[in-house]
């Protein structure tokens, strides 16, 4: 059941426009012509003023006076701020949603799906914000404590990408600001609409609690914003999720001065399929992780390593179940697959699947555009299988769409050799019901990745786990787990009520 229409120009406008007026976003205050396109149709939805380099050296000024405050209010009443924005979230998740749908092209499911993200993050750092917990350790010496201080690290910067416009701004907001850090935010300048919304929400519970707005503040703009904001020595943690290559960028230009910095850079994510795997689920789950939001996450499967003796009958089921995937405008009912961003997201498919064939592989579903007769600017395509006869070279690079490479293994330490073989190292899993198959690819052996699933797909990660992965993809941790102690500094105390001064490693130094 193919929706036969896309929505009109004004029509996707008038939406986006209500939607961010819900959520308090001020438009006519941030006016100028910087056209925002939505990928469902093509056409312009936005017109923003963007900020310049001067702007970002005066916003993260006054984060850092803003900070001078908010690291004296205690952790929990942080906390009840998060709490409201929450509440806010809740409230206003539909209007959110459609942002997210119209600027970034997902599916009404899946950016809800991105708002509970959201208030699932607040939730967790409002548990934190009564558990910064450091630790108290025997001290060597007689008399003395030993024990470990968690405190506010300072402004933290935060540049995020199209594909989750408000989530991943929010994993690292709602921690830092219980951390008791300001944020200061460059978001992808495809989804203007979603930050101001996003941003208006928490400046409200902000507000509403008799705290500074400058706490949390957005930069619509270009390359230059970004740039400024990486480089300004202001900023104590700078927070990137993107490319690999806008990473190699980011990440000396902080280390020169000194920052910290937390990348979370491309992925290139594999699921292992064994011979006794559930193939049913294996199937479900391949899908939604390969062909889902488009193949535009960056914890999409790219790369499926299925047994020989499997291997027909599962590229034979995901290769149906991708002929039958309803493709077309994300806010329409029923449909499963939505846009890809742009027209350099429609290139880079052909010339991935391109390079697939070249090399010897064989497209057994999709490869094609679809819809191209209702808006020459929308590019949607049919999530696309290859067949491949080894993991060639255009394997080993991360397509921004949804382009599933299928190859073959003999052996599990084949399998696991060919998932680590690439340069990134996300997400990756393992379908089987064959337990030491299961443990072997989450032992130190086994999958190279920082995420490491069994019997589900590679995306989807819940907030509770730390997000994030190893080699190519950055190093950086987000989200939960103790993923919060990347947003506070640690000091080690050491407290003598002994009266003496002995010396540690029992050195003497008497006078
Ligand atoms: C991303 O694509 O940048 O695990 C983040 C997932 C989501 C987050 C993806 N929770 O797929």
């Amino acid at each position: 059941s193919q929706p036969a229409l896309l929505p009109s120009a004004e029509d996707l406008r008038a939406r986006a426009e209500r939607a961010a007026r819900a959520c308090g976003a001020d438009l006519a205050a941030h006016e100028g012509d910087h056209e925002g396109r939505s990928p469902v149709n093509g056409a312009t939805i936005s017109s923003v003023a963007w900020s310049g380099a001067a702007d970002v050296r005066e916003a993260v000024a006054r984060a850092g006076e803003a900070f001078g405050t908010w690291r004296t209010v205690p952790a929990p009443a942080r906390g009840a701020v998060v709490k409201r924005f929450a509440e806010l979230l809740t409230e206003h998740k539909a209007d959110l949603a459609t942002l997210v749908s119209l600027e970034a092209g997902k599916i009404t499911s899946e950016a809800l799906g991105e708002v509970q993200e959201m208030i699932d993050i607040c939730d967790y750092a409002v548990g934190l914000s009564r558990q910064l917990y450091g630790r108290t350790m025997a001290s060597e010496r007689p008399g003395h404590r030993l024990m470990e201080t968690w405190h506010p690290l300072g402004v933290v910067g935060v540049v995020s990408a199209f594909n989750f416009p408000v989530a991943v701004w929010s994993w690292n907001t709602a921690v830092a600001l219980v951390c008791g850090d300001p944020v200061v935010w460059k978001p992808s300048e495809r989804t203007p609409l979603c930050a101001l919304a996003a941003n208006a929400l928490l400046l409200r519970a902000l507000e509403e609690g008799g705290y500074d707005a400058a706490l949390s503040q957005v930069l619509l703009g270009g390359p230059d914003v970004g740039e400024a904001l990486v480089a300004d020595p202001g900023v104590a943690l700078l927070s990137a999720t993107g490319s690999t290559r806008m990473g190699r960028q980011v990440g000396p230009v902080v280390a020169e001065r000194f920052g910290r910095s937390l990348l979370e850079l491309g992925g290139n994510n594999a699921a292992v399929v064994t011979p006794s795997a559930d193939l049913d689920l294996a199937t479900r789950g391949i899908v939604f992780s390969a062909a889902g939001t488009a193949g535009q996450r960056c914890t999409t499967m790219r790369r499926a390593i299925v047994h020989t003796s499997v291997i027909d009958e599962v590229t034979d089921r995901v290769a149906a179940a991708y002929r039958r995937l309803p493709v077309g405008d994300p806010t329409a009912e029923g449909t499963l697959v939505g846009p890809l961003l742009d027209r350099q997201s429609y290139e880079a498919f052909t010339t991935a699947i391109e390079k697939a064939t070249a090399a010897g592989g064989q497209v057994v579903a999709g490869g094609e555009r679809e819809l191209a007769g209702l808006a020459e600017d929308a590019y949607y395509v049919r999530p696309t299988v290859i067949r491949m006869p080894s993991q060639t070279e255009v394997m080993h690079t991360e397509t921004f769409a949804p382009i599933l490479y299928v190859v073959p293994y003999d052996d599990l330490a084949e399998a696991i050799e060919l998932n680590n073989a690439v340069p990134q190292g996300l997400s990756s899993s393992i379908f089987t019901q064959d337990q030491s198959e299961a443990e072997i690819f989450c032992s130190p052996v086994g999958s190279d990745c920082g995420i490491v699933n069994v019997n589900i797909g590679t995306s989807g990660a819940e907030i509770g786990g730390a997000f994030g992965g190893e080699k190519e993809t950055g190093g950086g941790r987000e989200s939960g787990s103790d993923a919060w102690r990347a947003y506070m500094r640690r000091a080690t105390n050491t407290v003598n009520f002994s009266g003496e001064l002995p010396l540690a490693q029992g050195v003497t130094f008497d006078v």
